[in-house]
């Protein structure tokens, strides 16, 4: 049997119909053999990091189980944003769907294509709100301390409010 990994990713959209756009990517990760979604975190409503001049994205976590090697994974993820038609013009500019790996195990890698766990995540309030509701007692593999711990003492101010998803 192939190892299977407990893969954390970031889910966010900030243009068209975001609920949607995230609900699309869901469905479409489901129907990959090698890939099953465990937990799937609640959606935040977020103010944009970095590019200002941009809607607020939706965002959440989920956790899935997976036998896809990182890099695997990796292009599989950037095959769905361009399912999704993804424009993305702008570094940390607007968005259809944008899809990161944040944690891959416990695994630390470093290469040119990829870096896990995510170099960002743990100044990000949009990643950490989310991701401390399904993992909040998972150790970053980096720093060491608990995600739970990262977002309590973490100084980002951007908001973060969490979203009634719609009805059916
Ligand atoms: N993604 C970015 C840049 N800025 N801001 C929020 N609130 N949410 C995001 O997902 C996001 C961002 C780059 O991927
Ligand atoms: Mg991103
Ligand atoms: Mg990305």
């Amino acid at each position: 049997m192939k190892i299977q990994k407990n893969v954390y990713l970031g889910l966010g959209s900030n243009l068209g119909n975001r609920e949607k756009n995230i609900v699309n990517v869901l469905a479409i990760l489901s129907q990959n053999p090698k890939v099953k979604i465990l937990k799937i975190s609640s959606f935040y409503e977020t103010e944009p990091v970095g590019y200002k001049n941009q809607g607020w994205f939706l965002n959440c976590v989920i956790l899935i189980k997976t036998s896809l090697p990182p890099l695997k994974l990796l292009s599989e993820l950037k095959n769905i944003e361009l399912e999704l038609k993804r424009k993305k013009n702008i570094r940390f500019g607007p968005r259809t769907i944008d899809m990161d790996i944040l944690m891959y195990g416990s695994d630390i890698l470093r290469s040119k294509q990829l870096i896990i766990p995510h170099p960002r995540m743990h100044e990000r309030r949009f990643v950490l709100a989310p991701l401390a509701e399904i993992a909040s007692g998972r150790i970053h593999p980096v720093l060491r301390k608990r995600i739970s711990t990262l977002l309590k003492i973490l100084a980002d101010k951007e908001r973060v409010k969490r979203y009634n998803k719609t009805e059916g």
